[in-house]
């Protein structure tokens, strides 16, 4: 196929055209960006980027992710353009409107060519490192027919500015992403005003210091922008191409300044824009000839498709391997671990519990990714038999990531939506927060992520409250579609990772103790946990009030409620390891579990949010300051989380 620059012109033309019309239409978004990238744009997508618009999820499609998604105009422009059949010029006129799957920013599942949510700068670059990384895993297991692909990110200044990209970038250095090409939109422009003002960071020497290979070009070049394109696919590194442009490119008044990043060109600009190209057309028609060349370079992917498809179709091992499916019988160990527990009354601390677990899942489901931020010895992530990825060998199965929360974060991300691995990664739970942007994408995405968040507590001890998580689990359970679990014992703690692991939509906190505890399940039959809250322990007495515990409080309510009945006081016990499992079960069942005796929660971190479950007249210990630092067991006195407090909770109620 051959596309000469008069044609790729008129394609770039119609891009822009076609996005500055559905922005004007919207009255709202960005032009700036895809009018400034229309070129690069171009000729990516229309010379290089292999994807299939009739198989948008062929898996070993070539990833693109536009991570400044202000610009989504652009991107929407493209799947139009090259025939995508969720894509219709209908989507386009309704840009940005309400219900339309053409949203102000690039939502994952919302439209079959989008590959992540796109719109908080510097997350995409920073999951493209984590495509990139599985492309590399996958094409070690699998070999070049069947993952063999580029992973392609468009980033504004802003994603270079926000820091996850350092943390990021370094990652994709040193293992040197080859395959991952970033384009950064080099127009010195943020809505502000000109970079200078704001930053004077030499990015060339930045990449290169990190171990990129680095391109400068001019982004309005057709001959440049291909050059580059092929030099980077030849590198042994990853790739900036730093492609110098105007924003707002074609827009006469307007291009070159702030004015034009976020706001519509209105009539009159658009006016002048397309008398400026020559474009004569009526809005939002688009001509024949134009479309035809799109779409007819859509099929340059055809070859390797059909390439791709006859080495899949008969690698069932292969396409079981991507399928998302967990191998069958993969739990047998773990239920077998619960079993042993329960017999043995192992007493270990969850993070402990998570290790045992993580052996058995590691050697049942290869698709396991897991990693940690620098603490694999505390969060016990690591398991015998892993080994890690590096450079010289990407077929391992644990990632370093090194001090960078934030982009372990991202890369999980990176990872779950490139298919084909399941991440796991670990911090202490305090320091989530260095992750929080990426873990709410995770969310919002509906990723399988599982976050193994351990010294969950104040229990923490001597490193005292920078390291005490106090507010963490009622910030995590107010973020929609993330699974917060606090199990209790090893047989909850197995019980979550079987939740978090079988939950394809729907990434999973495990917030896991430092220190011990007893297991204080009876049977490990029933996956108790499933529903999110059960009683635990029944009053033997008759109960005039139920205590509700997490975590590392569970057991202290099983030694309130036995010192209770010593007293002849009878108390429920209810273990709720998962309140957004419990919330989501019907009325009775609730009920059923939480009664209508007086109740007393407890949980060491804030209260806020356990009125929800106590009611009005119930009771909450909990930690409503920061913590302190001293021996785990003495701040616990120190804070009131007690037996002897619980009790004296329930007694206010006699
Ligand atoms: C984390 C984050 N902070 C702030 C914003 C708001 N925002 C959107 S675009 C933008 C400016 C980005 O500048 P640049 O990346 O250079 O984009 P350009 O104006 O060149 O299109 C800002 C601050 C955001 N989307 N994400
Ligand atoms: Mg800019």
């Amino acid at each position: 196929m051959s596309l000469n620059n008069i044609k790729l012109q008129q394609m770039a033309t119609a891009l822009r055209v076609l996005s500055a019309e559905a922005i004007n239409k919207a009255n709202s978004g960005h032009p700036g960006m895809p009018l400034g990238m229309a070129d690069v744009a171009t000729v990516l997508f229309a010379k290089y980027l292999h994807v299939n618009p009739s198989d948008p999820r062929w898996f070993n499609r070539d990833r693109f992710v536009l991570s400044a998604g202000h610009g989504s105009m652009l991107l929407y422009s493209l799947f139009y353009f090259l025939g995508y059949p969720d894509v219709t010029i209908e989507d386009i006129k309704n840009f940005r409107q309400l219900g339309s799957n053409t949203a102000g920013h690039p939502e994952y599942g919302h439209l079959s060519g989008i590959d992540m949510t796109t719109g908080p700068l510097g997350q995409g670059i920073s999951s493209a490192v984590g495509m990139a990384l599985a492309e590399r895993v996958l094409n070690a297991r699998f070999g070049d027919d069947l993952c063999n692909h580029y992973t392609y990110a468009v980033c504004g200044d802003g994603c270079l500015m926000e820091g996850i990209s350092e943390e990021a970038i370094s990652l994709a250095g040193l293992w040197k992403l080859n395959k991952l090409i970033v384009f950064w939109d080099n127009n010195n422009i943020t809505i502000d005003g000109t970079v200078d003002k704001s930053n004077a960071t030499d990015q060339i020497a930045r990449f290169k210091a990190v171990g990129w290979n680095t391109i400068s070009i001019n982004g309005h070049n057709y001959e440049q922008i291909a050059e580059a394109i092929e030099a980077a696919q030849r590198s042994d590194k990853p790739t900036l191409i730093a492609c110098k442009t105007v924003i707002g490119c074609g827009a006469p008044n307007k291009c070159g300044t702030p004015k034009v990043h976020g706001s519509p060109l209105g009539e009159e600009e658009l006016a002048a824009m397309k008398k400026q190209l020559g474009w004569t057309y009526a809005p939002f028609e688009m001509p024949a000839e134009i479309i035809a060349a799109w779409r007819a370079a859509a099929q340059k992917s055809a070859v390797s498709y059909d390439k791709w498809k006859k080495a899949a179709d008969k690698n069932y091992d292969f396409i079981n391997y991507i399928s998302n499916v967990l191998p069958q019988n993969w739990d047998k160990a773990l239920n077998e671990l619960k079993d042993k527990a329960v017999e043995e009354q192992t007493k270990v601390a969850t993070r402990k519990a998570s290790q045992m677990c993580l052996e058995n899942i590691v050697k049942y489901i290869p698709q396991i990714i897991g990693g940690s931020a620098d603490l694999a010895a505390s969060n016990l992530t690591f398991v015998d038999g892993m080994k890690t990825i590096t450079a010289a060998d990407y077929d391992g199965n644990n990632i370093m990531y090194g001090i960078r929360e934030h982009a372990m974060g991202a890369i999980m991300n990176g990872l779950a939506l490139h298919g084909g691995v399941i991440p796991y990664g670990g911090t202490f739970f305090v320091f989530s927060d260095y992750m929080r942007p990426a873990m709410r994408l995770a969310a919002l995405m509906g990723l399988r992520v599982i976050y193994v968040l351990t010294h969950d507590s104040i229990g923490v001890g001597e490193d005292g409250p920078t390291h005490q998580p106090i507010e963490h689990l009622a910030a995590y359970r107010a973020m929609p579609n993330i699974n917060v679990f606090r199990p209790c014992d090893v047989v909850e703690t197995a019980e979550a990772w079987q939740l978090a692991l079988e939950d394809e939509h729907t990434p999973s906190i495990l917030a896991l103790s430092r220190q011990s505890v007893p297991t204080v399940r009876h049977s490990g039959k029933e996956n108790l946990s499933a529903k999110g809250a059960y009683v635990i322990s029944p009053s033997i007495h008759k109960p005039m009030a139920t205590i509700i515990a997490t975590g590392t409080e569970v057991s202290l309510a099983i030694e309130a409620q036995k010192q209770l009945a010593a007293e002849n006081i009878g108390v429920n016990v209810v273990s709720m390891p998962c309140q957004e499992l419990f919330d989501a079960q019907p009325e009775e069942f609730k009920h059923a579990v939480l009664g209508n005796l007086p109740r007393i929660a407890v949980e060491a971190g804030t209260s806020y949010g356990w009125e929800r479950y106590v009611g009005d007249n119930g009771t909450i210990i909990g930690i409503d300051r920061f913590g302190a630092s001293g021996k785990g067991n003495e701040v616990y006195e120190y804070f009131g989380i007690t037996a002897e407090n619980i009790i004296a909770g329930v007694k206010k109620y006699l």
